[in-house]
């Protein structure tokens, strides 16, 4: 029976879940199908949905392949829909079937648009001109204009609720599943090349200042004049560079100690991150590859002037560094004229860890010596970031600044995000987040 196209509804059963839930390696398989199929990509766009599943399309010169991906049952819907007799849809299949993995697969045939059912008007297709290959009409349009494929796939930090997309290049530049985390890099549209860990983002190179300038100048600036200068300071995490490199800024700093669990951060920071990881080779730096926790249940009293806390969000390797315990550790380890400060998460995003942090630094720092602050984080789910300073000194980050001196600083240092100004704001709180960090 002739038809304008074949469709082909396929099931694919018992195929590895992690590969029905990898964006980029769908898109890649989907695409991989219909090239060896003989047919002639046009476009992709490719999904992300919460918490598992992937939603795809392959447009091609010869119509589509689509899919569904549910992860959790090892099960594909794919279907592969073609027109004319250049490309054979069953070479897809194959294909797919072998790429996910499947134990085993189903499919059904349906020709669409049979032609003895239709009845073709000479005008529509003579004016208009065809495009679509298996047509067999050819046209003006395929003539002028050669398919160029463009590809649409998405990085989503989410959660149940909430999430944030990123348009990326496709096939991840790193990708490694280290023995804490699985370390990815994307080369992103907007945002430059931006490292991720378990599928959240923790950087990319054209937004990065906002978050290292911040969690680093405000504590050493508002520190400054103070009597006792800012020598030694320690970084628990922040395998990137991105703090040390805003640390080292600071002349009265003599050394820093970084302690980063994860040496494939490093790793790929180094490769595809140079502008923040130039930093990890400073003379002044010691980068220790281990654990921050029992680095700092082991390191003496007083020791550091400053710590920054630059983890990555509360799971996996970094739970422990929103502990009661890890912060005692911190408290007991600065010396008598010492601050610290931590990345506190999105009190939206994240309210709960953003709460029990504060609430957990206040009961050990006392609540006088505890204080919130904001920045905007473009590639962070909701934008709103928050950082929380704690000092032994009782010096207040915002009366204790020297515009003047952090004016000059920002100037001479080029910074993107930081200035006097915005140190300042950064300490106002809406009333809706000064309401979820009051105690009963
Ligand atoms: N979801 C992002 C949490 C912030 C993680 N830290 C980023 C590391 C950058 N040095």
């Amino acid at each position: 029976m002739k038809s304008l196209g074949r469709h082909i509804l396929v099931e694919f059963h018992g195929c590895s879940a992690e590969i029905l839930n990898d964006v980029p390696r769908i898109e890649q398989d989907m695409i991989d199908a219909a090239t060896q199929a003989g047919a002639t990509i046009i476009s992709s766009v490719f999904h992300h949905f919460s918490p598992f599943g992937v939603s795809g399309v392959v447009v091609i010169q010869e119509s589509h392949l689509a899919i569904h991906t549910w992860p959790e049952y090892g099960y594909a819907a794919v279907d592969l829909f073609t027109c004319g007799d250049s490309v054979n849809p069953w070479v897809s299949y194959e294909s797919l079937k072998t790429a996910f993995e499947a134990t085993h697969g189903s499919s059904i045939e349906i020709n669409r648009g049979q032609l003895e059912l239709l009845e073709k008007s000479e005008t529509g297709s003579d004016a208009v001109g065809s495009a679509h290959q298996g047509s067999g009409q050819g046209g003006a349009t395929e003539a002028l204009m050669p398919p160029k494929h463009s590809r649409s796939v998405w990085f989503t930090d989410r959660d149940e609720n909430i999430a944030l997309s990123i348009r990326h290049k496709g096939t991840p530049l790193f990708k490694e599943k280290s023995p804490y985390q699985l370390v990815e890099v994307f080369d992103t549209f907007k945002y430059g090349k931006m490292l991720t860990v378990d599928k959240m983002v923790m950087c990319s190179e054209k937004d990065e200042t906002a978050y290292h300038e911040m969690i680093v100048h405000v504590p050493m600036l508002a520190n400054a004049e103070a009597q006792a200068p800012i020598k030694k300071v320690l970084v628990i995490g922040g395998g990137d560079g991105g703090s040390v490199r805003e640390i080292l800024r600071h002349e009265s700093v003599e050394s820093v100690t970084m302690v980063e669990i994860d040496e494939a951060v490093v790793r790929a920071s180094r490769e595809f991150l140079p502008s923040l990881s130039y930093a990890l080779d400073d003379p002044k730096l010691d980068l220790i590859i281990g654990d921050g926790i029992e680095y700092l249940r082991q390191a003496a009293d007083e020791s550091f002037d400053c710590i920054v806390v630059d983890s990555s969000d509360p799971v996996g390797p970094a739970t422990g560094l929103f502990s009661a315990a890890f912060y005692q550790d911190v408290y007991r380890c600065l010396s008598p004229h010492g601050m610290m400060v931590a990345q506190s998460e999105s009190p939206r995003f994240n309210q709960k860890a953003f709460v029990q942090l504060t609430h957990c630094l206040q009961d050990i720092f006392g609540e006088a010596n505890i204080y919130t602050y904001l920045a905007f984080i473009q590639t962070y789910p909701t934008g709103i970031w928050s950082f929380t300073y704690g000092t032994k000194n009782s010096t207040n980050p915002v009366r204790s600044l020297n515009p003047a001196t952090a004016t000059s600083f920002a100037n001479n240092h080029d910074l993107q995000y930081y200035n006097s100004e915005v140190h300042t704001a950064a300490f106002a709180l809406p009333t809706f987040i000064k309401a979820m960090l009051t105690r009963d």
